[in-house]
């Protein structure tokens, strides 16, 4: 090794000791930074504030704190309201980092949409963890502490009101299977001391105008709200129980009142998710379709059709299952070149059991061989088939 070389090592590890030495603390490069536990909080969340300043570490056996001595206080503001002194305390004896909270109360508002206000707005406390600071819907929170004389070090944080989400945890449920229903919305994280709850509005298909229920908090500080929801296909709808039947569109809906910009303050939407109710089997008949015929108004079969004839095209829907089933029997006729001639269809309900007679007019106006097709589907909207469709050929004369 040269002695250039060896000479340029220790002049380094000379550099490179003094660079790592407990430096001065430098008041325009402040070292003692002050840090927030978020960098974006809702207007009722609690703020975690920690300072890391050594050097008010006075005593390095006792607990100091920091915030509360003439001359050198910590302030938290927002844009309306402010708390000084704040005193923030040491975590352990010798750490020389300082920690508190402060709870944001917001402002007057009505969160849910009941009428009446959920907030209790107040700005009070002297800290570590007792304080109370009201705030805006865009507002932020500033934590400023006189770490040397004539030397302020300021953190911020913005303050904003979030949209919601809301979830079903599956795509599709089976009859017995129960559905968890989560809405996030940091907003309804009223109290960040106890479990809050959100109301969530739950409909199906076959009850439109569905149930309400209450989502809880999953923690007292989450701001994430979960229902759990089962179905009943014969019962009415009740508690937290959803009348439903197979291959109903399964409907939740969040209405959030606390909207971010450019909303206004007062503005409410519906936040909606859907699922679906499927059978087990979803190849099976829901309902049988029998006797298939063509026959005159009075319901007699008729053998062989005229042109300008009153036909009707009559069938029995029988419903196989165990519960009431809605439906569409629809029929299509299409003559030899495949024009739709005739397209019809009547809706009904048919109860457990229950065998029931539909059919449909069609009155032919030129000589052909036409196609009858029926079919019988939940709703006109879902044209989930209840069972196969069926196909007849008849020929019309003169
Ligand atoms: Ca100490
Ligand atoms: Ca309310
Ligand atoms: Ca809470
Ligand atoms: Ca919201």
């Amino acid at each position: 090794m040269s002695k250039i070389f060896l000479a340029s090592l220790l002049l380094f590890s000379l550099l490179f000791s003094v660079a790592s030495a407990e430096p001065i603390p430098n008041y325009y490069k402040p070292y003692a930074p002050i840090t927030t536990d978020k960098q974006v909080y809702s207007w009722t969340d609690k703020v975690k504030i920690i300072i890391n300043a050594p050097s008010w570490n006075e005593n390095k056996n006792g607990i100091d704190s920091i915030g509360d001595d003439q001359g050198y206080f910590i302030k938290l503001s927002t844009h309306g309201h402010d708390l000084e002194p704040y005193k923030l305390v040491e975590t352990s004896q010798n750490s020389g980092v300082f920690t508190g909270e402060v709870t944001l109360t917001g402002f007057s508002h009505d969160a849910d949409g009941d009428g009446k206000i959920d907030t209790q707005p107040r700005t009070l406390g002297s800290g570590p963890t007792s304080g109370f600071l009201e705030a805006d819907r865009d507002d932020g929170i500033t934590v400023s502490f006189e770490f040397a004389d004539g030397v302020v070090l300021t953190k911020s944080a913005q303050i904003r009101w979030n949209e919601g989400i809301i979830s079903f945890d599956k795509p599709s449920y089976l009859p017995n299977e129960t559905a968890r229903i989560q809405i996030i919305d940091l907003d309804m994280n009223l109290n960040p001391e106890s479990s809050d709850t959100v109301t969530v509005e739950i409909s199906s298909d076959s009850d439109i105008a569905g149930i309400k229920i209450d989502a809880t908090e999953t923690d007292e500080d989450s701001g994430v709200f979960t229902a759990n929801l089962s179905f009943t296909s014969r019962d009415k709808s009740s508690g937290n129980r959803l009348h439903a039947i197979f291959d109903d569109k399964l409907f939740a809906k969040y209405t959030d009142h606390t909207l971010p910009s450019p909303f206004g303050i007062a503005d409410n939407i519906e936040i909606t998710a859907e699922s679906v109710l499927s059978s087990n089997s979803p190849s099976a008949d829901k309902v049988t379709l029998e006797n298939v015929m063509l026959t005159d108004s009075s319901g007699k079969l008729v053998e062989k059709p005229v042109i300008g004839q009153q036909l009707h095209i009559a069938a029995e829907i029988k419903n196989t299952q165990d519960y009431e089933q809605p439906f569409v029997y629809l029929v299509q006729v299409t003559d030899s070149s495949g024009i739709v001639e005739a397209l019809s269809w009547s809706k009904g309900s048919i109860a457990v059991n229950q065998k029931l007679g539909v059919s449909q007019s069609w009155s032919p106006n030129k000589p052909d061989t036409y196609n009858v097709e029926t079919f019988v589907w939940k709703s006109i909207d879902n044209t989930l088939p209840l069972t196969s469709s069926t196909k007849s050929t008849y020929k019309i004369t003169e």
